[in-house]
């Protein structure tokens, strides 16, 4: 009996020990159960100066960016690093004949980033162009089997398409229906594309095979609490091809145009945040940590992401996993730093997780800087609008029907929207 005792003891010891190691998370989808918050004014300096003018905003600008790098995604080393380029293939027949598709390698400290860009062949003269990170490798936008498969770390499938973090032949074309290559390249424009776990394989042990160790600074081992992470590797790699597409004859450098889905998403925002060479910015259903506000409490919130994904933001932004309204930024702040470029935010209704309405608010509350810079923002006392009524001032923003992904109408707005900015 006693030892019968002393075994449901252990057991019990041993449930309780999975239980608290396994926490688990229950979102919310209740308006009534969001709670109230302040957001941080993007207009009033860390000292409480009122910002009123465009010179004055530049100054706020740069307290912004310190402290997101500081408290959320990572400082971004300043070093340059020399760079090699290699053209390694060209197709001049690509997409049913309607593009010249180059594979470009730049080699960055040894290591390296392999772009993969389409330029139409019926354009005259410089283009502009769409550039993306994706998230399966650059054979997984098209499926034709001369493209290079991917080398980079993978996550591993049940199809027998990643086997040993690798890809095989079955990953290609994976990606086809978020890149719809011949719909933007009859519309003039150029695409490129690279694949993140290039510059940091999307896993939380992926920082040792990343460029964050070959950036550390003299003396340096490990990262410190407000160094760079995945998302602040992957914008840092996004700024590398814009380096690349300036010595491009085909590109239009002052018209690139930065789209991102979800995780890509963020790591496009901050990057656009940092680097204003992106004249064009799309969040598409970037979600938490992206365009949807933290301290609106909806879908994925800052402990569920830091918890699922500590690769992803830096080791200071693990403080505020407990409460986002101890944060001294908001996401309509990061929205904010783009200004006053044009910017696009997309959400779905299916998408939940992503908090279609946070991400709405959080553009709308953004709105006030590009307002302040002499541009039509959303209007501060817009209602969110309904499916598929896109709003298209310099900030744009639509919801459509269907789940997490990017589909057609998602590129048809954007395609519009960058015709219409760009006055094509
Ligand atoms: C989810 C994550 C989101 C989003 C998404 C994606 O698992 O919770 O923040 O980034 O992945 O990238 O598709």
């Amino acid at each position: 009996m006693k030892r019968y005792a002393r075994l449901t003891l252990a057991l019990c010891l041993v449930v309780l020990t999975l239980q608290a190691q396994t926490p688990t998370f229950t979102p919310n989808y209740d308006e009534a159960k969001v709670g109230n918050y302040t957001l941080p004014d993007p207009l009033k300096m860390n000292d409480g100066t009122v910002v009123k003018t465009a010179q004055q905003w530049r100054k706020r600008r740069t307290e912004l960016l310190e402290l997101f790098a500081r408290e959320v995604y990572g400082r971004t080393p300043t070093k340059k690093a020399a760079v090699s380029t290699q053209t390694t293939a060209t197709e001049a027949k690509a997409v049913s004949g309607l593009a010249t598709r180059r594979e470009i390698t730049l080699t960055i400290l040894g290591k390296p980033l392999h772009l993969l860009l389409y330029t139409p062949n019926q354009a005259k003269g410089r283009v502009p162009v769409f550039l993306g990170l994706n998230f399966n490798g650059n054979h997984a936008i098209e499926s034709d089997p001369t493209l290079t498969l991917a080398k980079s770390w993978l996550a591993n499938t049940k199809d027998g398409g990643v086997v040993n973090h690798r890809a095989t032949g079955k990953v290609r074309g994976h990606e086809l229906a978020r890149w719809p290559l011949a719909m933007i390249l009859k519309r003039g424009y150029a695409v490129v594309t690279l694949h993140a776990n290039d510059s940091f394989p999307d896993h939380k042990d992926g920082l040792a095979e990343s460029f964050a160790p070959l950036l550390y600074r003299a003396g340096q081992t490990a990262p410190a609490a407000d160094d760079w992470n995945a998302l602040s590797v992957w914008a840092w790699s996004l700024s590398q091809v814009v380096d690349y597409l300036e010595r491009d004859r085909a590109i239009d450098a002052k018209r690139i145009a930065v789209i991102g889905h979800s995780r890509m998403g963020k790591a496009t925002l901050w990057a656009a945040a940092q680097d204003e060479r992106f004249a064009l910015v799309i969040s598409n259903e970037s979600g938490e940590g992206g365009a949807a506000l933290a301290r609106r409490n909806w879908g994925e919130n800052v402990w569920r992401i830091n918890t699922a994904f500590p690769h992803w933001f830096n080791g200071n932004f693990k403080k505020y996993s407990d409460d986002p309204n101890t944060l001294p930024t908001d996401q309509h702040e990061l929205l904010a730093l783009i200004a006053p470029r044009p910017l696009y935010v997309a959400s779905a209704v299916e998408d939940q997780w992503a908090d279609p309405r946070g991400e709405f608010l959080s553009a709308q509350a953004a709105s006030a800087v590009y307002r302040l810079l002499g541009r039509e923002g959303v209007a501060a006392d817009a209602a969110m609008p309904d499916l598929h009524k896109p709003i298209m001032t310099t900030v744009g923003y639509h919801i459509r029907g269907g789940k997490h992904d990017v589909t057609d109408y998602d590129w048809e707005q954007y395609l519009k929207f960058a015709d219409q900015q760009w006055r094509r």
